[in-house]
Formats: structure tokens, sequence, C-alpha cells
């Protein structure tokens, strides 16, 4: 849905971060917390399992706020937003990159009175592929405000130094701290931004831009779907496997290469018009 011009990318080039209001249509609001409703029930369409897990009902922290990893794999709901092919366009473009694959989607739900997600920059944990980049859409479905825990950025830090992780993701207690350290470091005054977009909203940031978000001190819920994505021609490092998030995502190896396989890391737009074509066959199953 969302058409960008060249201010949208000046204004990206210059705060790290962009804030609007239409990423996806409201329609599909609905079924998208439904999804989130399963995913985090166990309930998994497609029968694959989500990389990464990080909650679930009956067995996890209620006061934790909830995370789950790639979970276009086992819901078509989901993968529909995270493999669009526009999305892709528009992250491409805010980058000046030739082409766009998703790395990485993020399900995260912040009921009422949950906990916060610690700042950091997404590139701070790319050693295991090259280029180390990514751009991410962050798209909210709830209305968001500061009180309800939404995404904040800092203003121009994508040039700031870029750190080593530091400071626990999940539930730290002092979301804050480690780019609070990081700005000490460069010398300057943090100037955060909150992103408050009515739902269907969000935003764009670049990989080195410090972000994190507060604990939902609101009466309501707050559920965004996060497409982390990176250059459509990057490479693994095998070298860097013990480094990150390398060891969840290096089982997706190649044997002879160090190409990254499309059916788990697939490209969603690319400027000589090539998509990855099993998406439509993944989305649409009965064509089968
Ligand atoms: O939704 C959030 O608050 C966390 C998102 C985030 O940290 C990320 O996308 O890297």
């Amino acid at each position: 849905m969302v058409e960008l011009d060249s201010n949208d990318t000046k204004r990206f080039d210059s705060d790290g971060f962009l804030v609007v209001d239409n990423l996806i249509d409201p329609a599909l609001i609905p079924t998208l917390h439904r999804a989130f409703t399963d995913l985090f029930r166990g309930k998994f369409e497609t029968g694959v399992r989500p990389d990464e897990v990080n909650w679930q009902e009956a067995e996890s922290d209620p006061d934790k706020a909830r995370q789950i990893c790639n979970g276009w794999k086992a819901n078509r709901d989901i993968a529909r937003v995270v493999l669009d092919e526009s999305l892709g366009r528009s992250i491409a473009g805010l980058a000046g990159w030739s082409g766009v694959r998703i790395m990485i989607d993020n399900v995260v739900w912040k009921p009422a009175a949950t906990s916060a997600f610690g700042f950091h920059q997404d590139n701070a944990f790319l050693d295991w592929f090259t280029p180390g980049e990514l751009l991410t859409c962050w798209i909210a479905l709830d209305d968001t405000t500061a009180e309800g825990g939404t995404i904040e950025f800092v203003r121009g830090s994508h040039q700031w130094q870029l750190g080593q992780p530091e400071g626990d993701f999940h539930a730290p207690e002092d979301y804050r701290k480690p780019m609070q350290a990081a700005a000490k470091r460069e010398g300057i005054e943090p100037d955060i931004a909150y992103v408050e977009v009515p739902a269907g909203g969000g935003s764009f940031h670049h990989g080195g831009t410090w972000h994190g978000s507060g604990a939902n001190n609101s009466p309501n819920p707050r559920r965004s779907l996060v497409l982390h994505a990176m250059q459509s021609d990057v490479e693994y490092v095998p070298q860097q496997f013990d480094q990150g998030i390398g060891p969840i995502y290096s089982r997706y190896k190649r044997l002879g290469d160090n190409q990254l396989d499309e059916n788990y890391f697939p490209v969603l737009w690319r400027d000589d018009g090539y998509r990855t074509p099993q998406i439509d066959a993944f989305l649409n199953p009965s064509r089968d």
C-alpha cells in the first residue's frame, strides 16, 4: 500500500528511520490478530514450527512480552504480509539496494502490563552473513502510544559507531541502558522518537539505528509484525557461525556453497523483476 517519495528517503537518510501511517490495509488486521493467537497457542497452520518460539500460552511467564521469530513459516496470513513484494520494493528504495530478501520476521505481542524490549542496533548481530546489514519494516497491529510500549528510535543514531550486543533483549531491568551508554561514548544527548500510529501504520529503520520499546503501561494490547530485510545477494560467513544468532540460522546453510537458500530466505523483490517463484506456491497451496 505504501508509496514512498524522495522526501521520505531524505528523512530516512537523516533520521535513520521513517514513520508512516499506512503500511498495510487495516482490513487485514482482524485476520492477523487471529494468526497471533494461533501462533502463541502453538497452532502452526503449515505444520512448520517457527525458528524461535520465545513465548507459549500456559507455559510461559504472563508478565513477559511475547515474541516468535519467522512466524511466516508457520502461518500463511503472516507470510502474506512479510513476503509482500511492494514492501520489499519500498525497503530496497530506502536502502538503495537492487534486491531484498527476508532475513527474519518478528511476531510481537505485548499485552497490558507486560515487559520491555532492550535497546539495540540490529546490525550488531549480523556477522554470520555479508553484507551484514538490515533494513526493517515495523508494522503496528494496534493503535500505538508511548505509554503502551511502542517502538522508540534515537534520531540520527544510525551514524553512531556500531557497538557490540549488550544487555538483555527480553524483559531487561533498564531497557534504555545499552543505548544510553552508547550515547555517552558518542558524546550525544539521545533524541528519542516514539512511533505513535494507527493500526496498519508503522515505520522503517536502518540497521544501525538504536531502538527498543518500554513496558506496556496502558490497558490495551500492543501487537506488531516486523520484517527484517537484507540484500538479495548476501552470502553466509560460516567462520562466524558461533556469533550472535548464527547457530539458529546456520542450519539452512547449503553443503557446497555459501549462498542463502531461497526456500528459507526468499527474495521478495529485485530490480530485474525476479522474485522467489516458490513464494506463490507456498501462499496458494491449492494451486499445487
Ligand atoms: O516491537 C518491538 O518493540 C521490538 C522490535 C525490535 O526490536 C526489532 O524489530 O528489532
